[in-house]
């Protein structure tokens, strides 16, 4: 049963992959099997063990892929997006994630849910993805910084996982709060930003079916570095709305503080929609460097995705609420 498991996401794996994450995936398989360690994670959701490059099995490809992504739009490849990161935890570097993170254990992880809902509570990482089939989501990645990728995400929708705790008619806003933990986050020992690291989102943004928590990308378990092992996937929001590592969510009717907006509350708004229209206080928003390539693109509104989402703003001024 695990090895039937095993060949078949090494098929899919190999359909989405390129070649050289393909062979270290094989690489890793092997290993497994020779030492006994990873295969019963192979029979995921349910997830015994977590290394960094455990496959997922059975993650299902949907719309989402082929609606929003144009056909000349490529992945960027397993090294581009482990090895370019922001999380401050580890580092305000874009390389010390991938350094400093690695001893990083996320397993056993719980989020506790309350605030404004019926059945607040706690939910662990394993149950997080139940019932739920896990997706793949490939998605554009813009950070306010104005460079980009395209991540194909594992994830399931953040409104099936919101809806289980019931909120009233109170929550008009959801916050999120990352890990606070000195030991085990070594960046937070630098009062860099105001720790935990906090996002928020409007409810119906959180409601919306491009929303996603995220445990993995390129059908592996989340690595550490990008926000190990559950982080929020907002595409038409800038980078830093995608909190990583999150222990906290909740309901609430005012609208949340972020940490980036605290940290310097002209530069980063509440909204933080990609919007090539309104320039960031110290450099423009009209392009960015999709890493890997040599040219500037045009940076999209909404990042590409203004036909599903354009919607929630409609009749607000979107230069003041940025
Ligand atoms: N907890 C936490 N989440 C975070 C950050 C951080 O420093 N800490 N950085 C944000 C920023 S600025 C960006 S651009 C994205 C980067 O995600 P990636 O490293 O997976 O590309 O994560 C966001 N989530
Ligand atoms: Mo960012």
């Amino acid at each position: 049963m695990l090895i039937k498991n095993r060949i078949a996401s090494d098929v899919s794996g190999s359909e989405i992959t390129p070649k050289t994450v393909f062979d270290n995936r094989r690489a890793f398989l092997k290993t497994a099997a020779l030492t006994g360690i990873g295969l019963a994670a192979a029979g995921l959701p349910s997830l015994p063990a977590y290394a960094a490059r455990t496959p997922f099995s059975g993650v299902q490809k949907t719309q989402w892929t082929a609606k929003s992504m144009p056909e000349n739009d490529p992945l960027n490849t397993y090294e581009d997006i482990t090895s370019y990161n922001n999380f401050y935890e580890f580092g305000t570097g874009k390389r010390d994630p991938q350094e400093n993170a690695q001893d990083f254990k996320p397993l056993p992880w719980e989020i506790t849910v309350d605030g404004a809902c019926a059945k607040p509570g706690k939910i662990s990482f394993e149950d997080l993805t139940k019932p739920h089939a896990l997706e793949e989501r490939v998605y554009r990645h813009r950070c306010v910084e104005a460079w980009s990728m395209v991540i194909p995400w594992v994830g399931i929708p953040l409104a099936a996982v919101l809806k289980r705790f019931e909120p009233t008619a109170d929550a008009k806003y959801v916050a999120f709060e990352t890990l606070m933990d000195l030991e085990r986050m070594p960046g937070q020992r630098q009062r860099v930003l105001n720790w935990p690291y906090k996002e928020g989102l409007r409810m119906d943004e959180a409601m919306h079916p491009l929303s996603i928590l995220a445990v993995g990308l390129y059908g592996e378990v989340m690595p550490n570095q990008n926000g190990a092992p559950v982080r929020l996937v907002t595409p038409w929001k800038y980078g830093f709305k995608g909190i990583k590592s999150i222990v906290r969510i909740k309901f609430q009717s005012e609208m949340p503080a972020t940490s980036w907006n605290e940290a310097a509350s002209r530069e980063y708004g509440f909204y933080s929609n990609v919007n090539p229209a309104v320039t960031h206080p110290r450099w423009s928003q009209e392009t960015e460097r999709r890493i890997g390539e040599l040219f500037k693109r045009k940076t999209l509104p909404f990042n590409g995705y203004a036909e599903e989402v354009a919607g929630l703003y409609q009749g607000m001024d979107l230069r003041k609420w940025f």
